[in-house]
């Protein structure tokens, strides 16, 4: 009986569900198109002192190169092979990244694209980023290998032998998603090979993948490959751990494939988050901020701990999967901050930060005609992450996650980590606050008037920094301070022109009270 106890405790420890982040550390962050090298020092010199729990990268294995359009950003959901050669770097490059990043404390997740190799229309040859040969109208990729008989093909009933009806799950499942070699992951064979895949960088030392186009696989096929996994690498992971999984299933209603159905096999990302929140802080279709007291489950969004979080990903930031125009991005800073501190400072769902690169966008008739347009590169090589003295980025890198503000919400999530969501407070309108138990709170003005209030912030008498305007440096605020009296009260005033209209305090941006000699 106890035996049996501490299996279940040990089972929903080490499960799929777990992000083996190391204790205290909160967040993910998509370091999108970045190079292995840079994602290295990123780990060293500002993720790990910054509590950023892990990083998501682009996808490591041999990917078709296209030159029309010249190298898009999404050339690299097209695979040739398993071999990790891409432009962000080579095997070696790959191995010193992981290592270097887990020895600080910081866990890589892979974007792993096992639903099908690359588009049906790409020419033959060896237009590859490591130069093994292909051949889409054979469906040769003799590199893997996979041969005609491992693509769904004869399974596909649609006419054009791509998924045309979203709502025939059979369409959805055993034909090409826009043309891209569907694999048959019914046989054994198949399930294998991705396994062989996904197990060669689990022993490097990787902690989880995002599988990509999970709506287009049969869950219990996907089960198949996932059961063949292998433990995570104990030089960095507890005995028995699980490979953290989480699935990309773009479900935000209305189609016949639900999130729910994907649930056996790890978390699911959850596409409503990111569109509603852009809703109501765009205050669109008359929402305001005051709705959010329920947020999470009770806007019919999934189980809080199945569910993955962000505020937008690297497709609807440029308007492809889902989502449409209410997304969040940083190209409307003002309001992406409010959507990410808020997503920070709530306790639903499992966190992922975007960090982005800047494209020419150029919209002709609603469409960004340049929505293709690949990272900053020089002659196709991915230009560096380099790093202005102000600690932003150059060379066209968003660096998102390097925001102050954005950064820290991402460590006041992780001070105020498993404490309830307290005090919630709003005047009916687009001003809310709400606490994390007695270690954090925060307040925001959407409003086009003044927030001028005294509220219960549940936290314990003195004196704050608000992380937003500015940083706790040598015990002193470099932005606002707030003032919380011994009942746990302190007045907030934000202006709507407010550079930031919200505020944040928490347990580790209280200043020390100085004690006279
Ligand atoms: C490229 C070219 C194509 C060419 C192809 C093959 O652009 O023209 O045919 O190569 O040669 C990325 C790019 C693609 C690119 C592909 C391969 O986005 O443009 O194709 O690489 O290079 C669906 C999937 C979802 C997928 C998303 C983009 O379900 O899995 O499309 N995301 C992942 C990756 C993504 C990648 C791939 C998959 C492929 O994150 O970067 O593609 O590896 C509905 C469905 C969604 C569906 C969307 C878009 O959404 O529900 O499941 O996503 O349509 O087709 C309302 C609805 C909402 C609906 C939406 C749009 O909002 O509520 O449900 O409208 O209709």
């Amino acid at each position: 009986m106890r035996l049996l106890l501490l299996l279940s405790v040990l089972g929903v420890c080490w499960a799929q569900y777990n992000p083996h982040t190391v204790p205290g550390r909160t967040s993910i962050v998509h370091l999108f198109e970045w190079r292995w090298d840079d994602i290295a020092l990123e780990c060293e010199r500002y993720l790990a002192p910054n509590g950023f729990g892990g990083v998501q990268i682009s996808p490591p294995n041999e990917n078709v190169v296209i030159n029309n359009p010249s190298r898009p950003w999404w050339e690299r959901y097209q695979p040739v092979s398993y071999k990790i050669c891409t432009r962000s770097g080579n095997e070696d490059e790959f191995r010193d990244m992981v290592t270097r990043c887990n020895n600080v404390g910081v866990r890589i997740y892979v974007d792993a694209v096992v639903n099908h190799m690359c588009g049906n229309g790409v020419s033959s040859g060896t237009s590859s980023t490591c130069g093994s040969y292909f051949n889409p109208g054979l469906r040769d990729f003799p590199d893997v290998p996979y041969s005609a008989w491992d693509f769904n093909d004869g399974k596909c009933k649609s006419y054009s032998g791509d998924v045309e009806n979203y709502n025939d799950i059979y369409q959805v499942r055993d034909c090409r998603l826009v043309g891209l070699l569907d694999l048959a992951l019914e046989k054994d064979y198949v399930r294998s090979k991705i396994a062989e895949y996904m197990n060669h960088l689990i022993d490097i030392g990787v902690a989880g993948f995002r599988i990509d186009a999970s709506k287009h696989m049969w869950p219990g096929d996907m089960k198949a490959f996932l059961d063949k996994l292998k433990n995570l690498n104990t030089s960095w992971f507890p005995e028995g751990a699980r490979p953290f999984i989480y699935q990309e299933v773009i479900d935000l209603g209305g189609e016949a494939i639900k999130s729910s159905d994907y649930f056996g096999n790890g978390r699911v990302t959850e596409f409503k988050y990111g569109a509603k929140l852009g809703t109501v802080l765009r205050k669109w279709s008359g929402e305001k901020m005051a709705y959010l007291k329920n947020w999470g489950e009770g806007w019919a969004f999934m189980p809080s701990n199945r569910a993955l979080v962000f505020v937008d990903n690297h497709d609807n930031q440029r308007g492809h999967g889902a989502g449409g125009s209410s997304i969040l991005t940083f190209w409307d800073p003002r309001l992406y901050k409010m959507g990410v501190g808020f997503m920070l400072a709530h306790p639903y769902g499992f966190t992922r930060v975007m960090s982005s690169f800047r494209w020419p966008r150029y919209f002709v008739n609603g469409k960004d005609i340049n929505d293709w347009v690949g990272p900053p590169n020089e002659n196709g090589v991915i230009k560096r992450v380099t790093v202005n003295p102000d600690t932003t980025c150059g060379n066209d890198w968003v660096c998102e996650h390097r925001w102050r503000q954005i950064r820290n919400m991402v460590i006041f999530r992780n001070v105020v980590d498993g404490q309830p969501f307290t005090n919630w407070w709003d005047n009916g309108n687009n001003q809310v606050a709400f606490g994390r138990g007695n270690r954090g709170f925060i307040v925001f003005n959407n409003d086009d008037w003044e927030l001028s209030v005294t509220l219960q912030t549940g936290l314990p008498a003195g004196t704050y920094c608000d992380v937003i305007s500015g940083d706790k440096i040598d015990n002193q605020c470099t932005g606002i301070k707030i003032y919380v009296s011994g009942d746990g009260r302190a007045y907030f005033n934000i202006k709507n022109t407010a550079e930031d209209p919200f505020i944040a305090i928490h347990m580790d941006s209280k200043l020390h009270i100085k004690l006279d000699k």
